[in-house]
C-alpha cells in the first residue's frame, strides 16, 4: 500500500562535474520499478540537476531551508527558491544539522512548517544518540522530536511527508541499526502518529537511514515498517545507490 521511497542525501560532496556524471549515470540506468527515488544534491548543483533529471523518474530534493519565506537572512535559501529548481522534497531535521548548526526541534518545526506551506513535501529526520540508546531513552527522545512537529504542523501535514528514522550513532560510521531494531523504532513512530490519526500513519512512510549499503538494504527494506532508505555515502556511487534502489520494491 505504501511506495517504497529511497533518497540519496548527497551531504556537501562532489564537483560540478562528479555530481552531472552521477546524475546521469542514475538517469540512465535506473531499471523501472514500483518505487520513488530521489537525489538530493547541495544546493548549488539543484540547477544542473533539474536539468538532468527533466523528464526522468528521479525526484529532486534539497538538504535544507530557510523557515522564512523572504527578507534580509544571508546564505539562506528559501522553500519557493527550491521550487524554482523543480524540487519536490527537502530534508528537515538531519542530525548533522540539529547537532553542528544547533537546530532545536522548534526550528526543524518551522523549517518543516515552511516546506508544507510551499508544498515541498519534508523528509523530517529523528533518530538517538548512542548515549540516549545505553540510556534506555530511545523511544521518548524520537517521541519528544515527533510531538515538536506534530504540536505545530498538526498531522494532517504528515499526509505529504516523509519521515527518516536515522540513529545518530549508526551515520556514516559503517554501523547499522539491526533491521529488528530499525523495525522497533519505526513501528514505534507509527503508532505515535496512529495515536493522533489512524489512516495518515497507515499510509506515512517511514524510511530508515545510517550506513545503508547495497549489501545490507534488502534486510532493512523487508522489515513491516521500513518503507525504505535515506542513503548517504552509498548515495554518491552510482551502481550502489541503483542495488539499494532495487532492493526497494
Ligand atoms: C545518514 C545517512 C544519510 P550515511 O546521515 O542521511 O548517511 O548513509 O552515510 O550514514
Amino acid at each position: 500500500m505504501r511506495q517504497p521511497f529511497v533518497a540519496g542525501n548527497w551531504k556537501m560532496n562532489g564537483s560540478r562535474e562528479s555530481a552531472g556524471r552521477l546524475l546521469e549515470d542514475l538517469v540512465r540506468n535506473l531499471s523501472p520499478g514500483n518505487r520513488e527515488v530521489a537525489v538530493c544534491p547541495p544546493f548549488v548543483y539543484l540547477a544542473d540537476a533539474m536539468r538532468v533529471l527533466k523528464g526522468s523518474e528521479i525526484a529532486l530534493g534539497a538538504q535544507n531551508v530557510s523557515e522564512e519565506e523572504s527578507g534580509a537572512f544571508t546564505g539562506e535559501v528559501s522553500a519557493t527558491m527550491l521550487q524554482d529548481f523543480d524540487c519536490a522534497y527537502v530534508i528537515v531535521g538531519h542530525s548533522e544539522r540539529r547537532a553542528l548548526y544547533g537546530e532545536t526541534d522548534e526550528v526543524v518545526a518551522r523549517k518543516f512548517m515552511a516546506a508544507v506551506r510551499t508544498g515541498l513535501r519534508p523528509i523530517l529526520c529523528v533518530g538517538e544518540t548512542l548515549e540516549q540508546r545505553e540510556e534506555g531513552i530511545t523511544d521518548k527522545i524520537i517521541g519528544e522530536q515527533l510531538d515538536a512537529i506534530l504540536g505545530v504542523a498538526g498531522v494532517h501535514a504528515f499526509k505529504e511527508a516523509v519521515v527518516a528514522y536515522e540513529p545518530v550513532w549508526a551515520i556514516g560510521t559503517g554501523q547499522t541499526a539491526s533491521p529488528d531494531q530499525a523495525q522497533a523504532v519505526h513501528a514505534m513512530i507509527r503508532s505515535r502518529v496512529a495515536a493522533a490519526d489512524d489512516t495518515i500513519a497507515a499510509g506515512l512512510r517511514i524510511v530508515y537511514g545510517g550506513s545503508v549499503k547495497a549489501t545490507n538494504a534488502s534486510e532493512l527494506f523487508a522489515m513491516e515498517d521500513i518503507d525504505g532508505g535515506l542513503i548517504g555515502g552509498a548515495s554518491l556511487d552510482a551502481e550502489s545507490f541503483l542495488s539499494i534502489c532495487q532492493s526497494a520494491e
